[in-house]
């Protein structure tokens, strides 16, 4: 992309309402801009990144077997009523009426929704288990939206519902989805620690959510410090076979949310491995059995030839609030750091010089290798001075910066700077040319 063409509108100004570093650097960065309270219009670089995220989610949700689907954002009051909650939800729910005054209501969450879905077809245990996903907008009216899209009042979502046969095989379901998390958290270069959580509005029993720590997050949480390094399981595990053991090593040391705290639990934590942090919600999953089926009549026969509810679970992302998680650990005075895996480009390549035809010529040739090695660039082709055009890409926050000008090209080199780490190395325009193409035909590894 040329920065010339592109919609980048970066603020020179911190703007006053934003408290934390992701809110303002993704106000800074001209990625998003906030049309209402909590609501949230995704400029064109934000919604790279979005999309990167939501990428992610649905590659390891595939490989835990989940199966994507795509329900509406509005649903009938009426099916909130057959399961009980559309009294129960109160103000955070979005209510409202079409011409026919038939009562609708913007979806907070889709326990309903899949649950009639899935009654309308299933018939047997043949047809288990399930797991349907989808990506897409809720809306909770919150009362207090803040920290820009880390608590929207419109935010998207990855909810996924799990259905099975019997309480056995919905807790293999529940296990995949807490392998699948940890997996797709790592790969955005998160370290995500699973905690005993309350299950509020959703209900059920069991229940974790994934917390990331940060001095900004909202929730106050306690856990064992060995929790935070624990390497994710990785995708080479026998999805289908039995997970237990790799969810008991995450489980069996100590880490609750605030709600679920127990204070002399925690004492029993060697005092030098207990942590006691904030952080920052990016998912949450749940058994609750029947808790839908059974109102709802979804059901299937099992091999007996009974017929039972059906035993659910709902597994949820934070998709747009990542962004903010994944900004708040990575960034520094200048900016963003994107990790490679969620970065709006991979490459910030910087003419200095415009209209001089050696700067010209090298760019549009460096430009061309950086897409045909599998990479993208955002190439900065404009008139700005040097020193404004650093400091939007470091703003923004690029992994790598290729910054071509007169001087260094007379004797053909260009300047490569890492963005985190800050290095900076002066190298021959040709091997960096000559490295992309060999990265060009290295066979890529595909992700599922
Ligand atoms: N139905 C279940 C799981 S599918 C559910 O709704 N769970 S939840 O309420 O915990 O939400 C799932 C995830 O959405 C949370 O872990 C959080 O990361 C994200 N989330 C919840 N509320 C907001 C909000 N107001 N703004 C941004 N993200 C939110």
């Amino acid at each position: 992309m040329r920065l010339s063409r592109f919609f980048l509108p970066t603020l020179k100004e911190t703007p006053s309402e934003a408290q934390i570093a992701s809110h303002r650097l993704m106000l800074r960065a001209g990625m998003i801009r906030q049309e209402a309270a909590g609501i949230y219009a995704w400029l064109p670089l934000g919604l790279r990144v979005l999309r990167k995220v939501e990428q992610i989610v649905r590659e390891e949700m595939e490989r835990a077997g989940a199966i994507e689907l795509l329900m509406p954002t509005l649903q009938l009051a009426d099916l909130w009523r057959e399961s009980g909650r559309y009294d129960a939800y109160g103000p955070e729910m979005l209510r409202i009426k079409d011409r026919h005054e038939r009562e609708l209501l913007y979806g907070p969450t889709n326990e309903e929704m899949i649950t009639e879905i899935v009654r309308a077809s299933v018939r047997s245990y043949k047809d288990l288990p399930l797991n349907l996903y989808h990506i897409q907008w809720k809306f909770r009216d919150e009362q207090r939206p803040r920290f820009g899209v880390m608590r929207g009042r419109e935010f998207l979502m990855k909810d996924a519902y799990s259905f099975d046969i019997d309480e056995a095989s919905a807790r293999a379901a529940y296990n995949r989805m807490f392998v699948a998390y940890l997996n797709t958290f790592s790969r955005m270069g998160l370290k995500a620690v699973p905690m005993r959580a309350d299950t509020g509005p959703i209900g059920g029993d069991l229940s974790h959510e994934f917390i990331i720590l940060a001095e900004t997050g909202e929730s106050a949480v306690f856990c064992h410090k060995d929790l935070v390094d624990m390497p994710a399981p990785g995708s080479d595990v026998d999805w289908f076979g039995d997970l237990q053991a790799l969810v008991n090593a995450r489980t069996g040391l100590y880490a609750a949310t605030e709600e679920m705290h127990d204070p002399a639990a925690f004492q029993q934590v060697p005092e030098d491995k207990r942590l006691s942090a904030r952080g920052i919600e990016v998912g949450h999953i749940f058994y609750f059995g029947e808790k839908y089926s059974a109102p709802m009549k979804a059901v299937a026969a099992g091999p007996d030839g009974v017929e039972r509810p059906l035993q659910m679970g709902s597994y949820g992302v934070g998709v747009s609030r990542l962004l903010g998680a994944i900004i708040e650990a990575n960034h520094d005075e200048a900016g963003v750091i994107w990790p490679e895996a969620v970065a709006p480009f991979n490459v910030g390549l910087i003419n200095l010089r415009p209209g001089d035809p050696a700067c010209d010529q090298a760019c549009e040739r460096a430009y061309a290798a950086i897409h045909a090695s599998g990479q993208t660039a955002l190439y900065d082709d404009t008139t700005e001075r040097p020193g404004a055009k650093f400091a939007a890409m470091d703003l923004i926050g690029l992994p790598r910066q290729m910054i071509v000008g007169p001087k260094g090209l007379a004797e053909g080199n260009v300047e490569i700077k890492n963005r985190r780490t800050g290095e900076r190395s002066i190298a021959p325009l040709q091997a960096v040319l000559d490295g992309l193409a060999a990265d060009a035909n290295t066979p890529q590894i595909p992700a599922s």
